[in-house]
């Protein structure tokens, strides 16, 4: 049985070990889908719904969730909750049998329908937990397409810790992503399409995740979307070179594991990239003005931590006749310590390179 440990980091290695467990994963998952619905089916449980079918997509989802991260999602994300370590078998089946002991359901108490899963976010002295250590989803509920306007709150916020450079027990200088998962025909909402808007307007860290399995109960996409086809709908929020609102757009077939954990990894260290691209493109701003213009503590930190005065504020120095001998000796001596540690640096970092995104 699943257990409840987190696993420490990002399992972005494809090791025998990891896939078989991925594979051991998936075959639970869908062992408990079967077997609920046939507990629902036979009036020993209540209403239940169950994600069968959507199995490998999660694990590869799974793969690229980084502690810190969020999920705002809906009830076919089981496999997900099991493979990052958010969930087990027995909470899966308390919920389902309305087990009322936090214990035993942490997700509701047994008061929300089965697969409606969400963090505990209180230790029991009523402080707040870590969320930067631990792997977060907000509580599921069930209007479908009401996790839209709450997952853009979500990266919202982390763009705005972002801005704060916040580092607190919410977030690590902004930079969690928030997961969304949504059904095919739940994307015929309104919520849906305001909320993808919205993302696209404010630029937020946000990965949207859409299970299309072409119905939405017994109703097919012909009935529910125009061409039955979202990927070429939201083609319109697509991001193009030159511009940098929108989306990228990816589709993938559902029991396509190499190539899911592929894309997952890629858009997620887009997703996250484009926050140290943000972070760059600050800094060096800041060389754009002599060195002189900032005060004492900042001089010291353009000029030595980030050498960008060296850049600008040297060589305009020296042109001008006005660069002194000891600073000169300086900032020779300090780039010869600079490419001494970068190289040694690179090296290390190439003897525990491990994957695309680690
Ligand atoms: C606002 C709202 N309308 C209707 C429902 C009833 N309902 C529950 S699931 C569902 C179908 C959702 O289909 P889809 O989004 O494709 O998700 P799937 O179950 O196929 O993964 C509907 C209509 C609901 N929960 N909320
Ligand atoms: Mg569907």
């Amino acid at each position: 049985m699943a257990t409840r440990e987190q696993p420490e980091r990002t399992r972005t290695d494809f090791t025998r070990e990891s896939i078989v467990e991925d594979y051991r994963v998936a075959f639970r998952s869908r062992q408990a889908s079967l077997i609920g619905r046939k507990e629902v089916l036979t009036g020993k449980a209540k209403f239940g719904i169950f994600g069968d079918g959507k199995e490998v997509a999660q694990l590869a989802m799974a793969r690229a969730f980084r502690k810190g991260d969020w999920r705002s999602g809906y009830y076919r994300d089981q496999t997900f909750m099991l493979a990052a370590g958010m969930g087990t078998l027995d909470e899966f089946f308390a919920q389902l049998y309305a087990d009322p002991d936090v214990t035993h359901d942490p997700w509701s108490g047994g008061r929300s329908m089965n697969a409606h899963f969400a963090s505990r976010l209180l230790n029991p002295d009523g402080s707040w937990k870590d969320q930067t250590d631990s792997y977060n989803t907000s509580a599921d509920v069930s209007p479908t397409g009401s996790q839209m306007p709450r997952l853009v709150g979500l990266a919202w916020a982390s763009k705005l810790y972002r801005e704060m450079n916040a580092d607190n027990q919410f977030s690590n200088h902004g930079d969690e992503i928030a997961w969304g998962t949504i059904g095919n025909a739940s994307c015929a909402e309104g919520l849906f399409w305001e909320s993808i808007n919205a993302g696209g307007v404010l630029q937020v860290p946000m990965l949207v995740s859409i299970w299309d399995d072409g119905y939405g109960i017994s109703v097919s996409n012909e009935f529910q979307i125009t061409k039955g086809n979202l990927s070429e709908l939201l083609k319109g929020f697509q991001r193009d070179p030159e511009q940098k609102q929108g989306f990228d757009i990816y589709t993938v077939k559902g029991w396509d594991y190499p190539s899911l954990c592929e894309t997952y990894l890629h858009a997620a260290a887009i997703v996250r990239m484009e926050h140290v691209l943000e972070l760059f493109e600050g800094v060096y701003q800041t060389g754009r003005w002599p060195v002189g213009v900032y005060p004492g503590w900042m001089r010291y930190g353009v000029t030595f931590l980030v050498p960008v005065g060296f850049a600008v504020t040297v060589p305009a120095q020296a042109a001008t006749s006005r660069l002194h001998g000891g600073t000169f000796a300086l900032a020779a001596g300090f780039a010869v310590l600079l490419f001494a540690f970068t190289r040694w640096f690179w090296r290390f970092g190439l003897r525990r390179y491990s994957g695309a995104s680690a």
